[in-house]
């Protein structure tokens, strides 16, 4: 899955792919790079993230959806139900539901749904996040919004953990350990990682400062080759690419996919 942030403030790709015509170029050259979901969204989700209203969100993204839907599969990237509606009503069959309220909407339109934990909204989420033990939070959480989002009734699902959505370093960390976990619980898994900033803050545990989002490639390939590793059935990058690139490693029958059936 390739992002595709319509936003002039997203933490890595904000102001790159603003201007529509922009945008749409992009989305082609995603999918030129082996993108098969190409993930639409006109609101930042970063912490402390100024929030978009209704009409302007739209304005940002029916445009890009509406020219890429022939081409692509496309999802909507929203917490907002009108404009996923509207973004379905253009052409999108996948509705990535950050803020958790989306079920009847892709219920309604036979569209597809990822079901996403977080803890607190873009102002608060970082702010010193708390749990007992994240794992099994994050997996409760996970199997309500799958029974919610079929008895609203969504057919096909996906349960994102939310890396990085009011979780702290370690948090993160516990949850991509514990990915065969939740890939047992049965449910297709999304995971998105990449250029986030517990990657750099990682790097940086040696000593040094935080790596900027531009130096996060390598660890984000590290992470998603991890991810897929581990079973997850999407990975939602800004790199497509170098994480195509990466994917043929696990994808090979001969490598990583095969030493895992061997455990
Ligand atoms: N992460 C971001 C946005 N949407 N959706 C899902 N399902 N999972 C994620 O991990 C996820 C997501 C944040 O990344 P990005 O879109 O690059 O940044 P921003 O929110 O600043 O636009």
């Amino acid at each position: 899955m390739g992002v595709l942030n319509v936003t002039p403030d997203s933490f890595f790709d904000g102001g790159r792919y603003f201007d529509r015509e922009t945008a749409i170029r992009r989305g082609r050259e995603l999918v030129a790079e082996g993108a098969d979901i190409v993930d639409v969204g006109g609101e930042s989700s970063r912490p402390g993230a100024t929030p978009v209203d209704e009409a302007e969100e739209l304005r940002r993204v029916l445009p890009v959806v509406a020219a890429l839907a022939g081409e692509v599969r496309v999802s909507i990237d929203t917490a907002k139900p009108s404009v996923a509606r509207a973004a379905l009503g253009e052409g999108a069959t996948l509705v990535n539901d950050v803020g958790g309220l989306l079920a009847p909407v892709a219920g309604a339109a036979c569209a597809g749904l990822v079901v996403m934990h977080r803890k607190g909204s873009a102002a608060d989420m970082q702010h010193d996040p708390r749990y007992e033990d994240v794992v099994a939070e994050v997996a409760t959480f996970l199997a309500a919004a799958v029974a919610a989002a079929r008895s609203a009734g969504v057919t096909e699902v996906y349960v994102d953990p939310g890396i990085g959505f009011g979780k702290t370093v370690s948090h993160n960390l516990a949850l991509l350990k514990a990915l065969p976990r939740l890939v047992a619980a049965g449910e297709p898994v999304l995971i998105g990682v990449s250029r986030k900033s517990f990657l750099g803050r990682i790097a940086a545990r040696g000593g040094g400062e935080p790596l900027p989002a531009e130096d996060r490639l390598e660890a984000s390939l590290a992470a998603a080759v991890w991810a897929m590793a581990a079973g997850a059935a999407i990975v939602r990058v800004h790199d497509v690419a170098a994480t195509v690139a990466a994917a043929r490693l696990v994808g090979d029958p001969t490598s990583l996919s095969a030493a895992r059936a061997l455990q």
